[in-house]
């Protein structure tokens, strides 16, 4: 079942029935200031910190689900709806809610009444525009009653919810005009502030929640608006809102339009307003008037638009199936770069406040944003890295506002070096800017350090810390933080406990393995690149080593192990009850090259597909776990069939698409990319029930109640990797360090297909034909009319100044047979 349609042409996800099977929602903002909105206008703002900086309030786990938002309310003649449906819930002639990129409009009819409101966050400000219009349709005057809301946060989104002895006292608020100004101290800095306004005179106001709502109503009937009448209240503490009322008469056919703007307002850090001073309006109203017209409302609007059509128009594709297309093109670049910006901290699965900035994640998100947004890459690459160890270890995460290493999580998650490697790997081939290896940026120490010293630390971390088979140590968890395999009794019938000292946690990962031979080989190349052969060469053997650590003792019978544990117990065998495959080492294992030769790779991914394949997508391990393993960690503590205990972890399913492009297999991997991309789920909205537009985390697997349900939206690894499956390995344009790589594996049915890409300062129209209907392979490639050696279209490093990655003047058209 649908709740709604893609419009590709306004690049929009447009909902036609209010009742998705869960708020479906959309991220306004794109620099400091975000705002989560879902499609009946719930949600909440926040300014860089979820945690520390959120401007409204929003309750996670209420009842209803999605209550707290940017509410409108209409009033007349005693009966009163929301023209977005919620909260009141009365029954709309007509709803829509387009969903486009940045930016949302929420519809709603009653009565003759139209109301059509316009949400967005101007690209280069700190505030968000509600523009609404509203028209009558019938033949009658009307006189209504308009009241806006929105609930104030205390900022602190924690303390908000936690320290209500001291935060019922120290709200205040100050109206001036049809201002309101939300002034609540943080703390003993009131260094910022919020404010909400309209472009119109207003007939009255509230600021205290209660006297607005009532206490002993809800969103859904408060007693301002049910009694039509607006109480100028002035909050003293307790709990600050923001509500207008306006008093419109709408002549028949007229239509009239509001501005609505909730700003935040920072000061100069060393300017400081006093304690219970005053606070800088004069910033506030030269905000405000940026945006007091349709003119300026519209051209910021537009300026929205060209700022979402230049970063997406990095790669384009007409491949001929629409959904695809739209995945490609629009939805899963989008959700890349939302997923960049908000790292896992704020969804509506992500509360907010517990997560900083993933070490391994960002790594990762990188890879889907680096060709819209390199100069961001870099940067986050510096960040990631100036918070490594020297030894190579890294704090798993960083705190955004600080950029601090986290020490309440610290670190001990044995994979997370490699992950800087391939980040870096991939700014790179993207921009051919090898400078950045020269780049100084000290280890967490201070130490002063190239970033080349942080990757080749990244590539010795894990060469020192192996384990009696020769594998990686696993340290607290690699890529499966579920997976906790330094768990051990000292004492049989004594609680388990976990170690991170690498001299006591002897547990081994063939995920990492599989990782240090796929992401090691990028190492190498770079230090070619910049004459470190030497090192290279060191580099180059210690792989080989690893190779032959997991061709012994990292394999079963039919695919490969996915690790030792504390006691040396294989991990991911047929020797195990449960858990006796795990997706994850057969995708980096095969990706890493091997067991190619020998047609064990080949095995090991007939094996995933005989036992992780379902119709919704791969499962992480089978079977699920159904008791629980205190020496596994977490992992068995999920029911079977749910997250990392037999998933579908949707992350690591492009893993499997990319190994089979690796072996060639064109109709599998398309065939993986399918099952789990949400544009062709949008059909079974009603099993998935998240957006058709973005990807989810998890989708239950075939042990679950519920095979099939997803969970998680948004914020997720599985953004970056299925692009990169899909554009750099299904499709088949591929950045690598001397040039673009044209090396498609398709479905053999496909008949050819046509990109578009930006690629280090000039544009690449590829027509990629496929006569002899194979899935692999390139007979010949012209570049401008030149037959080209191999399917690599050359272009040297040196060359490449990193500012030249945005300028699109020259173009090349590409020729590609396949067969
Ligand atoms: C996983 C969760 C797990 C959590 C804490 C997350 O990354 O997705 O399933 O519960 O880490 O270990
Ligand atoms: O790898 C992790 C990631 O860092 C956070 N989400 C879950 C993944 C698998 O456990």
């Amino acid at each position: 079942m649908k709740y709604g349609y893609f419009d590709d042409r306004a690049r929009e996800y447009v909902i036609n029935n209010p009742e998705t099977p869960y708020p479906w929602i959309n991220y306004l903002g794109s620099k400091n200031y975000f705002c989560l909105l879902s499609n009946t206008a719930g949600g909440y703002s926040f300014y860089k910190d979820a945690r520390l900086l959120r401007i409204t309030r929003y309750r996670y786990n209420n009842v209803p689900i999605d209550a707290g938002g940017k509410y409108y309310y209409i009033y007349e003649d005693g009966e009163y709806w929301s023209p977005t449906w919620a909260p009141v819930k009365a029954k709309l002639d007509y709803y829509q809610c387009q969903h486009g990129l940045g930016y949302s409009v929420i519809t709603g009819e009653r009565k003759n009444i139209s109301t059509e409101i316009l949400y967005f966050v101007p690209v280069d400000d700190n505030c968000e525009i509600h523009r609404l219009k509203i028209k009558n349709n019938g033949s009658s005057v009307r006189k209504i009653k308009l009241f806006s809301f929105v609930e104030f946060c205390l900022w602190d989104a924690y303390d908000d919810m936690t320290n209500f002895q001291r935060n019922l006292s120290t709200g205040e608020v100050e109206v001036e005009g049809s201002t309101i100004f939300h002034k609540t101290e943080y703390r003993e800095r009131r260094n910022h502030f919020s404010f909400f306004t309209v472009n119109s005179n207003i007939s009255g106001f509230d600021t205290d929640r209660e006297s607005f709502i009532g206490l002993y109503n809800g969103f859904h009937e408060p007693q301002v608006v049910v009694s039509g009448r607006p109480g100028n209240s002035i909050a003293s503490g307790w709990s600050p809102i923001g509500s207008h009322c306006l008093e419109i008469v709408l002549q028949p056919g007229e239509e009239q339009s509001y501005i609505f703007i909730l700003g935040f307002m920072e000061n100069n850090p060393d300017n400081k307003w006093s304690s219970c001073g005053g606070i800088n309006k004069d910033k506030a109203y030269s905000m405000i008037r940026r945006y007091n017209s349709d003119i300026k409302v519209d051209n910021a609007l537009q300026q929205l638009k060209s700022y979402w059509d230049d970063l997406l128009s990095g790669f384009y594709l007409e491949s001929g199936d629409d959904r695809l297309d739209r995945m490609v093109n629009t939805w899963n670049q989008y959700q890349c770069m939302v997923t960049f910006n908000l790292a896992r901290s704020a969804s509506y699965f992500e509360s907010g406040i517990s997560r900083g900035i993933g070490f391994r994640d960002s790594n990762q998100d990188l890879l889907g944003v680096v060709h819209m947004v390199p100069e961001r890459a870099r940067e986050r690459l510096i960040d990631l890295a100036r918070t490594q160890f020297e030894d190579g270890s890294t704090y798993h995460q960083y705190q955004p506002l600080t950029k601090e290493g986290n020490n309440e999580i610290g670190s001990g998650f044995n994979d997370d070096p490699l992950w800087l490697i391939l980040g870096t790997a991939a700014y790179i081939k993207e921009t051919g800017d090898i400078s950045i290896l020269n780049e100084e940026v000290s280890f967490n120490n201070g130490k002063e350090a190239t970033l080349f010293d942080h990757l080749l630390a990244s590539f010795n971390h894990v060469v020192l810390n192996k384990g009696p088979h020769g594998l990686p140590l696993i340290g607290r968890a690699d890529w499966n933080d579920c997976l906790n395999l330094n768990c051990f009794s000292t004492d049989p019938g004594e609680s388990f406990q976990t170690t991170t000292n690498k001299d006591d946690g002897q547990a081994e990962s063939v995920l990492i393995a599989g990782m240090f031979v796929t992401i090691g080989p990028e190492f190498v190349k770079m230090c070619r690149f910049i004459g470190k052969d030497e090192i290279a060469d060191r580099a180059q053997s210690e792989i080989e080593d690893m190779k032959k650590a997991v061709m012994e003792h990292g394999r079963d019978k039919n695919w490969f192990l996915r690790a030792y544990d504390y006691y040396g117990n294989k991990v991911g065998s047929i020797d195990n009850n449960e858990g006796q495959i795990y997706i994850e080492p057969q995708g980096f294992c095969v990706m890493g090259g091997l067991g190619i030769e020998s047609g064990f790779a080949r095995k090991a991914l007939d094996s995933v597909k005989e036992r992780l394949d379902t119709e919704y997508g791969l499962v992480l391990l089978d079977p699920p776990y159904k008791q629980y393993y205190p020496e596994l960690g977490e992992i068995s503590s999920y029911p079977p069939g749910y997250k990392e205990n037999g998933g579908i972890f949707c992350h690591a399913n492009p893993w499997i698409m990319i190994a089979e492009t690796v072996l060639g297999r064109g109709n599998n991997a398309f065939e993986y990319y399918k099952k789990i991309a949400p544009a062709y789920l949008e059909e079974i909205s009603d099993i998935h029930r998240m957006e058709p537009y973005v990807y989810a985390q998890m989708i239950a697997g075939k042990d679950a109640v519920n095979h099939g349900e997803a969970k998680n939206s948004w914020l997720t690894g599985t953004a970056a990797w299925n692009y990169v499956a899909i554009t750099h390995y299904i499709l088949g344009i591929r950045p690598e360090y001397e040039g673009l790589k044209i090396d498609p594996c398709i479905p053999e049915e496909w008949s050819g297909f046509y990109v578009e890409k930006r690629f280090r300062g000039k544009v690449y129209k590829i027509h990629v034909n496929n006569p002899a209907k194979v899935s692999k392979g390139v007979k010949h490639i012209k570049v401008d009319g030149e037959i080209i050696e191999g399917n690599l279209i050359r272009i040297p490093l040196e060359n490449q100044a990193r500012e030249n990655v945005n300028d699109n003047t020259t173009q090349h058209i590409v020729e590609v047979i396949m067969g």
